[in-house]
């Protein structure tokens, strides 16, 4: 029984992948209509930035602006053809509060920065403990200097939270996944596979627009969403070793 969670964790999730751990959220996809400023899906958001940069995440993720009928300006977007984003339901709150991720040597580019707090706002991510439900060492990925284009490639730690640090506070994926919207091609089945975050700054969520720090994620191995391993929340650390160690064995075949 164990073991054949951990066998079913592996299989789920492949070592290069990176996924997010949660027992309810999944990927729902979307389309043109559906992205009109009206809160639904809760990243649909009405923009306060004014003038060219008055588009959501959504408009960006779908490189196109229903306010000018046609491709967002300055664009181009992403143009993802079948996009799809996580959450628990497709509601006004159907965002998830706490999730996690595994895996992953992971490319991370700074995409966008639409927020008055752009300049300060910082992104990064914490090691995780699920057993222990505890973060461990923190990293910083960009600095509020830096600017879109960045870029910087990570072997996270087995287990990790990503955080966004705004003069409001500082947000986790864990205790306030609320303020992460993640995107992806559900037509995506080659590598490179691309996720893109798109963050709200603000403690209130304020315009949930998410696109006041946008980042994408670049990895190899196809992600998806896992449940949290059962092997994880009743083993010790000594079980994790022999996870990690088939991990390895895994890669070699
Ligand atoms: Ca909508
Ligand atoms: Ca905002
Ligand atoms: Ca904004």
């Amino acid at each position: 029984m164990v073991m054949g969670a951990l066998a079913l964790a592996l299989m789920a999730a492949p070592a290069g992948a990176i996924s997010i751990v949660d027992p309810s959220g999944i990927f729902f996809g979307f389309s043109q209509s559906d992205v009109n400023n009206d809160n639904v899906p809760f990243w649909d958001g009405n923009s306060s930035d004014s003038g060219a940069n008055d588009y959501n995440i959504g408009h960006y993720i779908l490189g196109y602006d229903p306010d000018v009928g046609g491709p967002i300006n300055p664009g181009p977007g992403v143009g993802f053809a079948t996009p799809q984003y996580y959450g628990l339901n497709t509601d006004a709150t159907g965002y998830d509060t706490s999730f996690y991720f595994m895996d992953g040597d992971t490319t991370v580019t700074l995409k966008l920065e639409i927020a008055g707090y752009a300049g300060s706002n910082e992104f990064g991510w914490y090691e995780y403990n699920p057993t222990t439900k505890t973060l461990g060492n923190k990293h910083v990925i960009f600095t509020g200097s830096a600017t879109p284009g960045e870029e910087t490639t990570i072997s996270f730690t087995t287990y990790f939270v990503f955080y966004l640090k705004s003069l409001e506070g500082e947000f986790t994926t864990l205790t306030g996944g609320s303020h992460f919207a993640i995107f992806r091609d559900g037509s995506d089945t080659m590598a490179p596979f691309v996720w893109y975050i798109g963050m709200e700054d603000l403690a209130t969520l304020g315009d949930k627009d998410y696109q006041d720090m946008v980042v994408s994620l670049q990895f190899d191995t196809g992600g998806g969403v896992v449940p949290i391993p059962g092997s994880v929340l009743l083993l010790g650390s000594g079980l994790l070793g022999l996870l990690a160690m088939g991990r390895r064995r895994n890669k070699r075949l």
